[in-house]
């Protein structure tokens, strides 16, 4: 989130647009109900009329998988009827920048397609730079490459008209949504946009976020109260898990992983050179890197052999979910580590990846529970267990209660949790279950040398003695800390390059600023001012709660909306001040470079309108999803020219004349993910007891359907069993005067537990999107028939 849930209630109109937070994200109605008591209004933009629908002023159907048509339709909508925020797209955004003449865009493809590739050559998208290596502007934006006119050229062709046939949305309620989240452009209103796995799970999920800030850019909606980009996250720690370095392409606090196809990257040298622009907060970065590298390997990183970079690894392949599974379907990967994740169920196109857990020697399991995954191979997965070779180790772990450590909410705010009983049975928290693999491989390699083991030996790893690690140690290696001295470093200003400071994730320098002051364990319920709460818990970076702040106010540091200020310039005491932690240099003053520029972690101060760094486009285009029930009508490219495709039996793609209906998979608030955590629970499993899809009154009348009918959902990659739930939630879509149909199932069911079900993930693709790789679990193809028609 840029903002923060409190922020919500701030709003002039929530837009909340692939997804139904009144199911997944309850607490957040709290402050939705807010923003409508003040006056706010909500709208919900999703397949099937959801609880948050209900919710809502208004709400308009779409066919998954056609968001970036009906955002490219209102970003039409505002330029066309000047409702988008002037002062604040020619100053804050990139409108003004020229772009070169090599950029083109044509029938669906930009310039620098190689097509064998499945790529783009990027810097013919590049903008023109002065001598002096600054973007060219015309303010006027009336150049016809300024970014503002090629967005405007590339956003004609999305008119109402085409995209009410590509969406389905009828168009009444699609203007009504144009109408109600544009009129947040009027200088002084925030629009909020709220999104979570309906805008992700896509072939083009990146994209959909991109065409989210661009509309958020033009309205002038980031960087103010009620405003800003939402990402509601899921797993109650998944924002702690990306900001550590979950996600492939990371280190933590999201530095670039060095890869071995960047030539630059043989060497620390090359790598700070490539990864650090001149300008801009990243400037910064060989201080977070060469802190970074400390933290991991101590003492045994110094400048002489460029603080241990080359311990790690510099993978050159994409090891997302999808990647992974397919390595090991190949043989290629061994053995296997499941720490808290179900993948049989939760993973896409289910019947392949526990295929793919059976090539593997071993496999190891931490979990609450036995899950689908962790007992894959027994006779009630469909196995012979004399024919599967896998071994499988079971640990146990123990649950959020029996432990101690922090977790991070959407907000950014690392909150604090303590243990509040002791461990069950033999179950260990995974921090000491780290710690005792940590401790061992390395007693096991402590005679060894050669580049498998260098890096082992070298980890810096000392957390206490006794099996469970002093958890205040890991939390001053995070933050930081003088690596002479052992001085906590009281924020990331002060981390250096030359070796003389650690730090395990920079984004979170500054949350254990000093000795006894762990601000995870804030918790002053004294409001500080619009509702920010400076004193609860700690949000990275550096405690601030609206992220670019600055663009709340004008250039000259005047507030859009004095009612609902958070950072402003005091003229006459010459500073700024307020009630937020400034996300800009506050020192600078009226006249002084940078003084009003709002996004600090842009090189050029700027927003975004135009990306030229994406893989599949600096705009976002409207492709298919992989399977699909039409042509597309915007170019004759039907699917994202850029996703990686996958041939053969892993990845089976259905074609409409054989699954003419469009399906999507979601959550429910009874059933938590793959449902270990909730189909063991005798009370929720009695609540949402079977798996089950919702169909339209009028797919159930053409198919000879009857409510709680037993049905059969058949894709090109096998086919589920599911009780029937005719609904008026879903109507049929007219997309290009033809009826297409479209039904939705919970994908949290499995074989084991209390409620046990069939798994909606047999149906779903390996595919995912061009940028990150999520699976397409949102759109795909399928058909649907009585079981009684056997
Ligand atoms: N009770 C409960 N709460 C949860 C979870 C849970 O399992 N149970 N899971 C947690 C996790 S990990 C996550 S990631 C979040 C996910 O939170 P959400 O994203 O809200 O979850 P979903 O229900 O998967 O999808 C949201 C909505 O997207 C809609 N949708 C489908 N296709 C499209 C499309 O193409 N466009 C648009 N605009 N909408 C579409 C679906 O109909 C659905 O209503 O929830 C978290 N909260
Ligand atoms: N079709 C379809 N598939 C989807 C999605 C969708 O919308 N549609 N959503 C996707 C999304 S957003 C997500 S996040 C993934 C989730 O996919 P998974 O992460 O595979 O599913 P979970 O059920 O969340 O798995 C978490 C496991 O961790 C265990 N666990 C709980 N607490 C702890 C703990 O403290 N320590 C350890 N070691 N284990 C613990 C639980 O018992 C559970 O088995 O699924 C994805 N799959
Ligand atoms: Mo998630």
């Amino acid at each position: 989130m840029t903002n923060s849930w409190n922020d919500v209630q701030y709003t002039d109109c929530a837009l909340i647009m692939g997804a139904n937070p009144a199911e997944n994200h309850p607490i957040s109605f709290r402050w939705l109900t807010k923003a409508k008591e003040n006056g706010g209004k909500i709208v919900s933009v999703d397949p099937r009329y959801t609880r948050t629908s209900s919710m809502s002023d208004i709400y308009a159907p779409l066919r998954s998988g056609t968001d970036i048509a009906f955002i490219g339709g209102m970003i039409k909508y505002a330029l066309e009827n000047n409702l988008y925020h002037k002062e604040y797209v020619a100053k804050y955004t990139n409108a003004s920048f020229i772009v070169k003449e090599s950029y083109k865009f044509e029938d669906g493809l930009f310039s620098g397609y190689i097509a064998d590739k499945r790529s783009y050559d990027k810097t013919q998208w590049a903008v023109e730079k002065d001598a002096e290596g600054n973007p060219v502007k015309d303010a006027t934006l009336e150049h016809p490459r300024s970014v503002f006119q090629l967005m405007k050229k590339h956003y004609s062709r999305y008119d109402v008209d085409t995209v009410v046939k590509v969406t389905g949305t009828p168009k009444e309620d699609l203007l009504k949504v144009y109408e109600a989240f544009c009129a947040t452009g009027e200088v002084g209103k925030a629009g909020t946009i709220l999104y979570a796995m309906g805008t992700t799970q896509h072939t083009v999920g990146t994209q959909n976020v991109r065409a989210f800030a661009i509309i958020q850019l033009l309205l002038g909606n980031i960087g103010v109260p009620g405003g800003g980009l939402n990402a509601m996250r899921g797993e109650s720690n998944v924002q702690g898990s990306t900001d550590f370095g979950l996600l492939y392409g990371n280190l933590t606090g999201y530095l670039n992983a060095p890869s071995s196809k960047v030539p630059e990257n043989a060497t620390l040298a090359g790598h700070l050179e490539k990864e650090t622009p001149k300008t801009g907060y990243w400037s910064n970065k060989p201080k977070f890197i060469v802190s970074l590298l400390k933290a991991w390997y101590g003492p045994n990183a110094h400048a002489e052999n460029e603080f241990g970079y080359q311990y790690l690894p510099k993978g050159n392949k994409n090891y997302s979910h999808i990647n992974l599974f397919k390595a090991m379907y190949d043989g290629t990967i061994e053995g296997a580590f499941l720490f808290g994740t179900n993948p049989v169920v939760g993973g896409p196109n289910v019947g392949k990846e526990k295929e793919a857990l059976g090539s593997l020697k071993w496999l190891v399991a931490i979990d609450l529970w036995e899950t689908e995954s962790a007992a894959f191979w027994q006779e009630e997965a469909g196995n012979d267990p004399s024919k599967v070779n896998t071994e499988v180790f079971l640990l146990p772990a123990c649950s959020s209660y029996e432990k101690e450590g922090s977790v991070s909410n959407s907000s950014r705010w690392m909150q604090y949790r303590w243990q509040a009983i002791k461990p069950l049975g033999e179950s260990k928290a995974d921090l000491e279950i780290v710690n005792e693999f940590a401790t061992r491989i390395k007693a096991l390699y402590k005679n060894e040398s050669g580049p498998a083991a260098a890096p082992i030996n070298a980890l810096y790893w000392k957390f206490g003695e006794g099996h469970h690690p002093d958890i205040d140690l890991v939390c001053k290696e995070i933050n930081g800390y003088d690596v002479n001295t052992g001085k906590l470093i009281a924020g990331f200003g002060n981390l250096k390059d030359d070796g003389s400071t650690c730090s395990g994730n920079w984004i979170y320098c500054g949350f254990y600023p000093e000795e006894g002051k762990n601000r995870a364990k804030n918790r002053d319920k004294k409001d500080t001012g619009m509702s920010l709460y400076l004193n609860w818990s700690y949000a990275w970076p550096m405690n601030r709660r609206i992220l670019y702040n600055r663009a709340s106010c004008d250039p000259s540091g005047v507030p859009y909306n004095k009612e609902k200020a958070v950072v402003w310039y005091d003229a006459v005491q010459g500073k700024w001040t307020g009630v937020d932690v400034p996300d800009f240099v506050a020192t600078r003053k009226p006249g002084d470079a940078g003084f009003e520029d709002p996004f600090i972690m842009m090189n050029d101060g700027v927003g975004g309108l135009y990306a030229p760094t994406l893989n599949d486009g600096p705009f976002p285009e409207h492709y298919e999803p992989f399977e699909s029930p039409t042509k597309n009508l915007f170019s004759t490219q039907e699917i994202n020219p850029t996703i990686q495709l996958f041939d053969g039996e892993f990845n089976k793609r259905g074609f409409k004349a054989d699954f003419p209906i469009v399906a999507t998979t979601y959550r429910v608030s009874e059933h938590w993910q793959s449902g270990t955590m909730t189909r063991n629970q005798a009370w929720l499993s009695e609540l949402v007891p079977h798996m089950y899809i919702e169909m339209s009154e009028e797919l159930a009348k053409e198919k000879g359907i009857k409510n709680k009918d037993e049905v059969i959902v058949s894709s090109a990659r096998g086919e589920v069993k599911a009780y029937a739930m005719v609904t008026k939630r879903f109507k049929p879509h007219k997309i290009d005067g033809k009826v297409v149909h479209q039904i939705g199932m919970p994908w949290h069911f499995g074989y084991k537990g209390i409620a046990t079900g069939e798994t909606a993930n047999r149906l779903t693709p390996h595919i995912g999107d061009a940028n990150t790789t999520i699976p397409e679990y949102k759109a795909f193809l399928c058909d649907v028939r009585s079981s009684n028609l056997l």
